[in-house]
């Protein structure tokens, strides 16, 4: 009983160092995402007025039409930041990263 004992406080051991090891890798992930897609949205942003207009999304490619509409969510023809960072989260979620 003894030595299950202690092999299981090893094992939630191991496990917890495991967890540590990866819970601030996982969280580091999350802010560079979001810090990531503040870079490319300002780099598109040729203008620099702020927004992304249908034209300034035609570097995503050729279907940066659907693109555009799937990211404007309030469908003005410009995409804010906020706008591009919630649909750049959604292009990871799907696994379709650009
Ligand atoms: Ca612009
Ligand atoms: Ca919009």
């Amino acid at each position: 009983m003894k030595t299950a004992m202690k092999t299981v406080t090893a094992l939630s051991l191991v496990l917890l160092c495991a967890l540590s090891l990866v819970s601030p890798v996982l969280a580091q992930q999350d802010g560079d995402a979001d810090a990531k897609a503040a870079k490319h949205f300002t780099f598109m942003d040729k203008n620099k007025d702020g927004v992304l207009t249908e034209d300034e999304f035609k570097m995503m490619g050729q279907d940066y039409k659907m693109k555009f509409m799937q990211g404007d969510a309030d469908k003005d023809g410009k995409m804010t930041q906020d706008e591009f960072k919630a649909w750049d989260a959604k292009q990871g979620e799907s696994g379709m990263k650009m």
